[in-house]
């Protein structure tokens, strides 16, 4: 089995499957996009990927896109040496359940600082020609664009998007409580583990991790996530914010 993944070492969604990939002891070779740069909107990657974003898989010629989709994928054809996903019906329904939660809720609402905090001073600097021509290149991204804008996303915008993260921390809280934890459906790591991880890095990595700081099982459940044997290697150097913006660094308490 030969895989290739078309991703961006920050990308969140490309962190979700860089996480299996490398749970799973699955070699990939990886092409490394530069979102910022637009490789993402390239035609010869539009031919394997209609959306315009990372990540994309390619097994042996398949080519599969969306990083929920993937992870699920790849647990089907590689289901040992660990399996992602409960064999009872019921507890499937209920990851799958909470993976659509996850897409909604924090995977889209974790833009929203990302781009205030990280990656606006990139946008202010175009002339308003530039950026509209930017955000009219992007076939899923466009309007989440316009609505930024080269001044950011207003304190409104950028309140409800933390207010759905700490709805997020609220549901996962509830989710290990019923199940006993440590992770969100009991004894063992499920793709919907997954699937929020790479959100809560993000968090942590903009210096605002504050927002769970009084919530035990979550801190555990953070804890137990960056401890697993695949967390190193998919956060590799390039991985974080902090380490492209010198800016961030402080936000996030350090040196
Ligand atoms: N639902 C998609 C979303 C993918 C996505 O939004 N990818 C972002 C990086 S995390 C991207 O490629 N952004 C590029 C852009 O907005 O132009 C998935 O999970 O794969």
């Amino acid at each position: 089995m030969a895989f290739t993944l078309y991703n961006a070492p920050q990308s969140t969604c490309s962190q979700r499957v860089r996480f299996v990939l490398n749970a799973k002891g699955l070699p990939f070779a990886e092409k490394k996009l530069d979102l910022l740069a637009g490789d993402q909107l390239k035609p010869d990657y539009l031919k394997l990927n209609p959306n315009g974003v990372v990540p994309t898989l390619d097994h042996d010629g398949n080519i599969v896109i969306d990083s929920s989709v993937i992870i699920e994928y790849l647990d089907e054809i590689a289901p040992q040496p660990a399996s992602f996903t409960p064999r009872a019906a019921a507890e499937r329904a209920k990851m799958r359940s909470l993976m659509r939660f996850i897409d909604e809720m924090p995977a889209a609402a974790v833009r929203v600082p990302t781009f205030n905090l990280a990656f606006l001073p990139r946008f202010a600097a175009m002339s308003e020609q530039e950026f509209a021509a930017f955000a009219e290149s992007k076939p899923l991204r466009k309007e989440f664009m316009l609505a930024m804008g080269r001044k950011g996303f207003p304190e409104k915008e950028m309140n409800a998007a933390l207010d759905r993260m700490k709805r997020t921390y609220e549901r996962m809280d509830l989710a290990i409580a019923e199940s006993g934890g440590p992770w969100l459906l009991g004894k063992h790591i499920t793709l919907a583990d997954v699937a929020v991880m790479p959100a809560l890095v993000r968090m942590a990595d903009l210096g605002l991790d504050h927002m769970w700081k009084d919530m035990p099982r979550i801190v555990r459940w953070y804890e137990e996530i960056r401890a697993h044997a695949a967390f190193t290697p998919t956060y590799y150097f390039g991985s974080l914010l902090t380490e492209h913006f010198p800016h961030l660094k402080k936000r996030a308490g350090q040196p």
